[in-house]
Parts: structure tokens; C-alpha cells; sequence
């Protein structure tokens, strides 16, 4: 599947860590930032795939569960840690659960907000990606 754990480069102190994300740490341009956080319990996000924009999600605190599908198979990836993230290519279907209390999802994000680039219906989705 189309997506890779990355290491965000950790610089450790022993008054505490700074993790930085650069342009070369991940394979695109950052065009835009935001964060999920006050996740409810038992809440889900995600439910949708892109079209062309890639992410790169970071568990700055807490954990969470990603489920991936690229229309072929499924995998669940569990991030948990401010110095890795999950980076997901265009064209994969992707939800998040599992939300721990108090956890924040940042996002690095290829481009900017475009609603038209979500796919937001599974049955959609499969036929884009059978199509492609
Ligand atoms: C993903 C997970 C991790 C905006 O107006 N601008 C934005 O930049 C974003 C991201 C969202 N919105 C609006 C659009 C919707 O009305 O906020 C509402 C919720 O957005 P979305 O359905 O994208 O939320 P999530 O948390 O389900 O998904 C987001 C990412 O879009 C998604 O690709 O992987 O975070």
C-alpha cells in the first residue's frame, strides 16, 4: 500500500525533546497545517479519500488507529509517538478511531482546501480507484 512511516528527526535534551518537520523530511511541499484534537471518545474521523492530496499524519499526544485501504487491501496502523509519522499518497481511503483521551492528530497536508478533492463515499471510491 501507497503509505510509509516516517522519523521525524528528535532532538533530545535533558530539559525536554523538539521534533521538526522540514521540507525534506517528507516527500512534498507543506501547503497547510491543521490538527484534530477534543476528539470525543469513541469518535471517528476520516471516512474519506483524496483524490490528489497527500498527509502526513503526526500523534503529537495520545494515539490513535489509522485504517487504510487502497481499494485492494486494508491495514490498521497505530501512531503513538510525536517523532514518526504516517504518510498516505492520494487514492487511499482512510479512518481514524481509537482516539485515546486527550490526543492530537496533526496533519501536513500537499495542498490547500479543496472540497472537491475528497471522495467521501466508499462504493465511490472503489470505482475511482478500480478506474485509475
Ligand atoms: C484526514 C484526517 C486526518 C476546512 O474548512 N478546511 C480544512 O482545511 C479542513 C481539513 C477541513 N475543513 C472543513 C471541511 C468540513 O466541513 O472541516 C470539516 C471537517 O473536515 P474533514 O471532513 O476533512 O475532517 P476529518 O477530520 O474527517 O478529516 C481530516 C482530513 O481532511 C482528512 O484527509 O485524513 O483529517
Amino acid at each position: 500500500m501507497n503509505v510509509q512511516i516516517i522519523a521525524i528527526p528528535k532532538i533530545e535534551e535533558r530539559r525536554g525533546n523538539i521534533s521538526v518537520i522540514e521540507n525534506d523530511t517528507i516527500p512534498f511541499e507543506i501547503k497547510r497545517v491543521y490538527y484534530l484534537y477534543d476528539v470525543p471518545s469513541g469518535a471517528e474521523r476520516g471516512g474519506h479519500a483524496h483524490k490528489n492530496l497527500q498527509q502526513f499524519l503526526v500523534a503529537l499526544s495520545g494515539s490513535f488507529d489509522v485504517t487504510l485501504n487502497d481499494g485492494v487491501e486494508e491495514q490498521v496502523i497505530t501512531l503513538n509517538k510525536p517523532y514518526e509519522g504516517l504518510l498516505i499518497n492520494s487514492g487511499i481511503w482512510r479512518e481514524l478511531q481509537n482516539f485515546s483521551s486527550g490526543s492530537v492528530c496533526l496533519v501536513v497536508a500537499s495542498e490547500v482546501y479543496i472540497e472537491d478533492d475528497y471522495i467521501r463515499d466508499f462504493d465511490e471510491f472503489i470505482s475511482y480507484s478500480i478506474d485509475k
